[in-house]
């Protein structure tokens, strides 16, 4: 067990006086698990005040371009806010977004005919809905990985469900008017490639025509009721949940109708895309056995308490935390404080739409003193469930659903 250093104790300490989980538990954070928990003191050396208002507990993990990640104990909010919800940019943020003069243009070899909606257009001719949907990151878990995979080392923050505001794909398609050959929705988007090269998109993803089509594909303009913040993706973005979060494009400009699968930057493999056939850690795979990943598997966090808390014996421990899959719904969700050993239920509450996450709690009562985990499993209404380890190595690093788990200490 590490020694904190001073510095992080007294900013916990000071932390605590406001109020957070620890009175509550009597807890104090005396350890740092899983891997890659980084203390407190470190985080703060990112001034998250100066960085898009993020919570101070956010960690950046790369700052050309912007990739700033959640963690599990910031993420306990049913309705994801905005200061604690991930960043992920292949690009640079627009700098300049005139969201007066904002079009949106759907062209493409599947439409009758090429059409430009206005901001105000969208929000008016169309019926608005809101749903409450994730967004993860294909890359979310990467760091778990063994042998590595190179990319943005993202631990179990990559992910959030915020109440998205907008209109249905489905509707401006049906109004642009796409001939039966339709096959894929590609986006285009304003952010800048890395290499600052105008005539490069930094990214052009899109979802299968099956999926555009789906009550919950948005083209939204608000998030959690209010305009979306600019890092993600103001004024305009796509949201396809159940996808990796990749196939949700920010800044939107432009949708392409193809009659083939979009053939956009970073739609190929090995970009967003696992081996078709599994392989063994460490292979080498050509992009010909790469399948582009869709549907995202079932997954779940605990974020109460945080990882490393401290309990007094004898008494109950509340936990709770969310679930959620790429198709379908959570239905039974269990919790093992013996590594697996045995598995005990968690309550377990519906989502409010498909794609949102669903909550769950569970009270613990701990055998005797020590250390524990505590690790938490879900499972789909088709009887699919949560590897323990990470599972699929892939060169990419993508879709890690294992377990997620935290460290407890009774006293
Ligand atoms: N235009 C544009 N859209 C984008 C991206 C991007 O770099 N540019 N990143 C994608 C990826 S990989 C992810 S995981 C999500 C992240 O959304 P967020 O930053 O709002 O959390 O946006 C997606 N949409
Ligand atoms: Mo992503």
């Amino acid at each position: 067990m590490a020694k904190e250093p001073f510095q992080t104790r007294r900013k916990f300490l000071k932390k605590t006086a406001l109020g957070s989980f620890a009175t509550l538990l009597g807890a104090e954070v005396v350890f740092a698990m899983p891997k890659g928990y980084i203390p407190l003191a470190l985080q703060e050396v990112n001034d998250p005040y100066r960085l898009f208002g993020k919570h101070k507990d956010m960690v950046v993990l790369n700052d050309q371009p912007w990739n700033v990640e959640s963690q599990a104990h910031i993420l306990d909010d049913y309705v994801t806010p905005a200061d604690k919800m991930f960043i992920r940019n292949n690009g640079h943020i627009p700098e300049k977004t005139d969201v007066e003069g904002w079009t949106l243009t759907v062209k493409g070899e599947s439409v009758t005919a090429e059409k430009t909606y206005t901001l105000q257009e969208l929000k008016t001719k169309f019926p608005k809905h809101t749903y409450h949907l994730v967004l993860e990151c294909g890359g979310n878990g990467r760091s778990e990985f063994y042998p590595p995979a190179e990319g943005n080392q993202w631990t179990v923050g990559a992910v959030s469900c915020a109440e998205w505001t907008g209109v249905r794909l489905r509707d401006i398609l049906d109004d642009v008017g796409i001939k039966n050959n339709a096959v894929y929705v590609g986006y285009h988007a304003t952010d800048t490639h890395l290499s600052r090269d105008p005539n490069k998109e930094s990214i052009s993803r899109g979802v299968p025509i099956a999926k555009a089509m789906e009550d919950e594909t948005l083209i939204a303009f608000q998030m959690n009721g209010k305009d979306i913040p600019l890092e993600h993706g103001y004024p305009l973005r796509m949201i396809a949940s159940g996808f990796p979060a990749s196939v949700s494009g920010k800044w939107l400009k432009a949708l392409s109708v193809r009659d083939k699968v979009h053939d956009g930057e970073k739609m190929a493999p090995p970009s967003y895309s696992i081996p078709c056939d599994p392989v063994e850690p460490g292979a080498e795979v050509p992009n010909e056995s790469m399948c582009v990943i869709e549907k995202m598997p079932v997954k779940s966090l605990i974020t109460y308490p945080k990882s490393g808390a401290m309990i007094k014996e004898n008494t109950v421990l509340d936990i709770r935390g969310h679930a959620w899959t790429g198709e379908d719904y959570i239905e039974m969700m269990e919790y093992s404080i013996d590594f697996g050993a045995t598995w005990h239920p968690c309550s377990l509450q519906k989502g409010k739409n498909k794609y949102a996450w669903q909550r769950f709690s569970a009270k613990i009562n701990f055998p005797k003193k020590g250390y524990y985990e505590v690790w938490a499993k879900a499972k789909d209404n088709t009887g699919v469930s949560q590897p323990m380890l990470s599972p699929s190595w892939n060169p990419k690093g993508y879709v890690n659903n294992a377990c997620h788990r935290i460290a407890i200490k009774v006293t």
